[in-house]
């Protein structure tokens, strides 16, 4: 497959003012004319449009049909003379077969689209890229039966009976207009049997929009949720980034069968079902977390991503890294700011440090691709809102204005209605904030997490802080610039237990010293507060200075950041074998007496000490070895859980019935609660297994709450006791025809602590309930148990094999799907050898297979190469 490079990029040939689509609707059979004005925009080229599985069976230019066209390969090439002409073209399409969930699909009996990145193609011949903008206006008819709604993006102008069709059917039909111009990306539309939530939103300048959510008949009652995260999201944007609304109408659809979470199609979101339906019954408290960060993340996107969209897809992260940041800024303010970036930061290391430091690592703005599918990672993505956000802490630190929003305003300004690019972005914050961001630049071009070392040396009464970074060779760049990291740092007086002030310092070169006077003793160093910049740090903090910051830090996430490296220090060590009797004693103690600090300290919420107790995952202790083994980071982490367990027997106890006695509400103190009270099971499932299958299945039976029962079920799917195959069965029976929460019933037990979930997979595989025909389903048996380090990466590489022939099975039907299972298999190099070749094998065996997607094909090559 061909391989498309950002500096090859050339302005459109031809340009599309106006876009004007007629759908003939049905499941199995859907015709389209698309009508489109063209406008030359570079002397001599022939118009090029692009088409993907679809063929043409008409083709008109200025009204008469045309012989002067050809095929060239999957586009469709037409001479022209003059700069400007009407083209119509028709296809006709299969929705009911279209697995690949991209184009025009069925999902369910209804039809909807999905058109990022090069989906457009599928529906009908077009330039297809992000910097072609267009007016779009759209009829639809259909049966009255299959689709009594009819909806597109924009505003319905018009709408009426038809004839009936030739089955004797009544029709119908509708025509939209979008008003304000938008790459084919954005086109979307949904045809079916919905029922609408509606409420409305008057914004800033009065503009009165109506609000509607979408959903089967029967699932309304679970939408209040997203209609109040909506309302919210328009709010804080106004607030937050003087961002306004600019329709009319904002409709969200929601669909089960869906490759990603959303999509921010203008005036018309179409979401996964996940990211909509709640209510507490059926959703956990982080599901209501994730429905308000992506019904927000959708909204934002109307000015971050559609207003100013992207020039091509090389700047996806101009509108995915902005609108991340957008969200967690949204999120934090809707709740707790420590804990929300804690949680950002907890995804960040366990999802992009992996890719940054593996055979898939990119810049968050690529240089090349095969398959842009392939590039929705979680470096464009939350690597992208990190390097926002670095530049949001430089404009504002020590400020006292915003001056990030004024350098934002100057964007919005600037580029309002343009497919602009990263650099745009960075010129306007650069002119707007008053930077000077002209090495920071590097952060978009260099791939690998930087690793910053720290030593604080003291003499008389001057502390002096030496840092260094060396940014890691990562594929295709062999040789790495020094970048600007801007570090947030305090010293504490360790009498005291105060300090005299946060300070930013920017480490920009490849070594450098900062001089702080007046420290009479030798100060504790809390550096990268905040996690002021997505970097590793070594700064060789003793033991003892991290006990005092887990304990005195008055930066939560620095509090947090102490304990884990406190935890994973300890763990690395013990899973490497490195540490005598006596340092296992000693640090387990250390640990013990932090953890019981955070367990007792009342000034804590509920919240923050459910965030504090949780262990550094397995896979970003994984991340700090060469070659990883699996089983001993399991043992070892499942070990010290156990002790702690043991060690501080009546705290966990105490704590889950004064958690349990607190009665079910969505306020923060019962969330907290909540959230302990299944921290505490964890912790004794690991050291009290027979107490904690006891509480664990009182704790189910007498929940009244989804994220009790979840939280209860984890644990006995972790545990050998009865209770688990009476209660999985329970919930089985309790939520069949449930799609979300049978998704939930998979996960458990994929993703479980048992020592037989590679058999449980297996046999969960053959389950009736289990299809490969729903990425949401695919996703909660197959995810799960890829997250699961110890099944996943089972010694007789079954696990492997597992995924693989996933792989191949899925990759014909949903190659988008199929393709994001690659990376599990993709970190051979970073496992033990005895594995790593049977990883490489498996990647072997998928390369070797006739007709590979492009999806899969680059992600499998670029694993092995
Ligand atoms: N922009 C979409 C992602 C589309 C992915 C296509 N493979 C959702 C989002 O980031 O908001
Ligand atoms: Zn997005």
């Amino acid at each position: 497959p061909a391989v498309i490079r950002r500096e090859d990029y050339t302005p459109p040939a031809w340009l599309v003012p106006e876009v004007s689509l007629d759908f003939a609707l049905g499941v199995d059979g859907t015709r389209v004319v698309s009508d489109l004005l063209v406008r030359r925009n570079a002397p001599g080229q022939p118009l090029r449009l692009s088409g993907d599985g679809i063929a043409a069976r008409e083709v008109l230019v200025d009204g008469r049909p045309s012989n002067h066209w050809r095929m060239e390969g999957a586009d469709l090439v037409i001479d022209l003379e003059g700069d400007e002409h009407r083209v119509s073209i028709e296809t006709a399409l299969n929705p009911a077969a279209n697995s690949q969930l991209m184009g025009l699909y069925a999902s369910n009996g209804m039809l909807c689209t999905q058109c990022e990145a090069e989906g457009f193609r599928r529906i009908t011949f077009h330039p297809d890229r992000p910097d072609v903008l267009s007016v779009y206006r759209v009829r639809m008819a259909g049966p009255k039966a299959d689709f009594p709604i009819l909806l597109s993006n924009g505003n319905c102008v018009a709408s009426g009976e038809g004839p009936p069709n030739e089955n004797g059917e009544d029709t119908h039909w509708a025509e939209w207009h979008d008003p304000w111009p938008k790459p084919s990306y954005l086109f979307a539309l949904v045809a079916g049997d919905l029922v609408a939530t509606s409420d409305s939103f008057t914004t800033m300048n009065g503009r009165k929009v109506d609000l509607n959510i979408w959903v089967r008949p029967g699932d309304e009652s679970r939408t209040h949720h997203a209609m109040r995260s909506l309302i919210n999201s328009m709010k804080w944007d106004e607030e937050a980034f003087g961002r306004e609304y600019d329709l009319d109408l904002f409709n969200i659809v929601a669909v089960s069968d869906f490759n990603m979470g959303a999509m921010e199609n203008k005036g018309l979101n179409v979401f996964n079902t996940r990211y909509v339906l709640a209510d507490p019954e059926t959703a956990t408290d982080g599901d209501y977390d994730a429905v308000e960060g992506v019904i927000g993340h959708e909204y934002f996107h109307n000015w971050s991503g559609n207003r100013i969209t992207c020039r091509d897809w090389f700047q996806l992260s101009l509108k995915e890294g902005f609108t991340v940041l957008r969200d967690q800024m949204f999120s934090a303010a809707m709740g707790s700011e420590p804990v929300k970036r804690i949680e950002d930061v907890r995804v960040l290391r366990a999802a992009q440090f992996p890719e940054d430091s593996g055979p898939l690592a990119h810049p968050i703005r690529p240089d090349s691709y095969q398959e842009i599918s392939n590039f929705y990672t979680a470096t464009v993505y939350n690597k992208g809102a990190e390097v926002i956000r670095m530049m949001r802490s430089m404009a504002n630190f020590g400020a006292g204005a915003d001056r990030f929003r004024k350098g934002t305003d100057l964007y919005f300004d600037r580029h309002d209605g343009e497919a602009a690019t990263c650099e745009d972005f960075v010129k306007a914050i650069e002119d707007g904030a008053g930077l000077d961001l002209t090495r920071f630049r590097l952060w978009y071009s260099q791939a690998g997490t930087p690793r910053v070392t720290a030593r604080l040396a003291h003499e008389g009464d001057v502390a002096t802080l030496h840092l260094t970074q060396e940014v890691p060779l990562t594929p295709g760049q062999a040789s790495k610039q020094p970048m600007p990291i801007p570090l947030r740092l305090a010293l504490f007086d360790r009498a005291s237990g105060k300090h005299g002030g946060e300070q930013l310092v920017v480490l920009d070169q490849a070594e450098a010293s900062f001089t702080f006077p007046g420290h009479a003793e030798a100060p504790v160093l809390s550096l990268n507060r905040g996690f002021s910049a997505p970097v590793a740090i070594d700064a060789a903090t003793s033991q003892e200075d991290l006990v005092f910051l887990a304990a005195h830090d008055d930066d939560p996430f620095a509090r947090y950041e102490a304990l884990q490296s406190l935890i994973v220090r300890h763990l690395v060590a013990a899973a490497a074998e490195e540490l005598s009797d006596d340092e296992r004693f000693t640090g387990r103690h250390a640990i013990a007496s932090a953890i019981a600090a955070v367990l007792d300290d009342t000034a804590l919420d509920d919240l923050m000490r459910g965030e504090l107790l949780i262990l550094p995952g397995e896979g970003y202790l994984a991340e700090q070895f060469a070659q990883a083994d699996p089983t001993a980071i399991r043992r070892e982490r499942e070990g010290l859980k156990g002790w702690l367990a043991q060690a501080l027997l009546a705290r966990f106890t105490a704590l889950h019935d004064r958690a349990s006695a607190v009665p079910f509400s969505l306020e923060a103190a019962a969330r907290g609660a909540r959230k302990v009270k299944t921290q505490a099971l964890v912790y004794l499932a690991a050291g009290a297994p027979e107490e904690a299958a006891r509480r664990a299945a009182a704790q189910y039976d007498a929940a009244d709450n989804m994220t009790d029962r979840q939280g209860a079920l984890m644990t006995l799917c972790g545990l050998d006791t009865p209770g688990r195959a009476e209660k999985l069965a329970d919930f089985h029976a309790r939520y069949a025809g449930n799609a979300l929460v049978i998704d939930k019933w998979f996960s458990l037990q994929a993703g479980s602590l048992h020592g037989d979930a590679l058999a449980h997979v297996k046999a969960l595989a053959d389950h009736p309930d289990f299809t490969l025909g729903n990425p949401n389903r695919v996703r909660s048996l197959y995810m799960a148990f890829a997250a699961n380090p110890a099944a996943f990466h089972d010694p007789s590489g079954e696990g492997y094999r597992i995924i693989a022939d996933l792989i191949l099975a899925l990759d014909p039907i949903n190659a988008q799907t199929a393709a994001r299972f690659v990376p599990s298999l993709g970190r051979w190099r970073r496992i033990e050898p005895a594995r790593a070749a049977m990883m490489r094998a498996e990647l072997e065996r998928i390369a070797a297979a006739p007709s590979l997607s492009r999806d899969t094909f680059e992600q499998v090559t670029r694993s092995l190469g």
